[in-house]
């Protein structure tokens, strides 16, 4: 698929009319555009995604200097929970993604922060982590070339080649590898957290043991999706934790996968879970 065929593209959903024109500008791999992406999925909203070139960011964006941004109609927000929020405010007759029991909202928006705080940064010691690994650099150059694939304009091959350098340069990343137990191994970070996920996640059988899923359930989902599904190294650890990959499936079953949450040229494996055999995943061909 050429670039310019997948810079904007929406689910052609009927009603368009009636509900203003929704686009999140967002990057294919963004764990916070994603959490976004699946809040319009679950609230059954139309709207387009905006897959901005990295290189261009802040000429692209209408508000902000980080994705996600949403533009409703015209009016524009930035910060995933933020929107979250937001959305609910804006649309409360379709699925909401807080309770509206004051303790049960306070438990989703407490899990939300750990995930958004705590568990996403620690995925980031996937792409630039500190130092030059093998799974790092691997892990660069496929984030590098789902941009390129997906973004419009593409980035040009040395930069490409050049991805796990370039991220192990950009502050924001820098900043959550900063928040994130880096001092520990990763390994043990990645127990830790799923863990601590697992503590959230109790009984069920969404997050809080919520009978529905909520902006925590969402926010977390792409989390352990997308790098799975994008054929990350390392992603393939979410297999060993049957509770997860049963809760992913239980929340998948909520969400309208319009516009998908990857783009076809980005996937390498199916959803977790949908093997029939785990210990040979399928590759899809690109
Ligand atoms: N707190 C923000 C974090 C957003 C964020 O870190 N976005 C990253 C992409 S994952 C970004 O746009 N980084 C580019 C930059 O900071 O220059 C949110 O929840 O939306």
């Amino acid at each position: 698929m050429k670039n310019e065929e997948v810079r904007i593209t929406g689910n052609g959903a009927k009603g368009l009319s009636s509900t203003p024109l929704i686009t999140l500008y967002t990057f294919t791999m963004s764990p916070y555009a994603q959490k976004v992406h699946c809040y319009l999925q679950y609230k059954g909203l139309p709207f387009r995604c905006f897959y901005i070139n990295p290189l261009r960011l802040k000429k692209d964006l209408p508000v902000g200097t980080q994705v996600p941004a949403l533009t409703v109609g015209d009016q524009s927000k930035t910060d995933s929970s933020a929107i979250g929020l937001w959305l609910d405010e804006l649309f409360p007759d379709h699925a909401r993604l807080l309770p509206k029991d004051p303790a049960q909202k306070e438990e989703v928006l407490k899990i939300d922060q750990w995930v958004t705080h705590r568990l996403i940064p620690g995925n980031f010691r996937f792409y630039p982590g500190v130092g030059f690994t093998p799974r790092r650099v691997l892990n660069g150059w496929r984030l590098g070339q789902i941009l390129h694939k997906t973004s419009h304009g593409g980035i040009p091959l040395t930069l490409q080649v050049m991805w796990p350098l370039i991220l192990s340069q950009l502050g924001f990343l820098k900043d959550m590898v900063e928040m994130s137990d880096q001092h520990v191994p990763l390994k043990q970070a990645n127990t830790t957290l799923r863990e601590e996920f697992l503590a959230h996640l109790g009984d069920g059988p969404f997050l809080g043991g919520m009978t529905q899923p909520s902006l925590a359930d969402l926010s977390a989902y792409p989390h352990f999706v997308t790098p799975y599904v994008g054929g990350f190294r390392g992603a393939e650890g979410i297999l060993e934790y049957p509770e997860i990959v049963a809760w992913l499936q239980r929340v998948r079953g909520f969400l309208n996968d319009t516009p998908p949450l990857m783009p076809a040229v980005a996937l390498k494996r199916e959803f977790p879970g949908d093997q029939k055999n785990t210990s040979t995943i399928r590759v899809l061909s690109v």
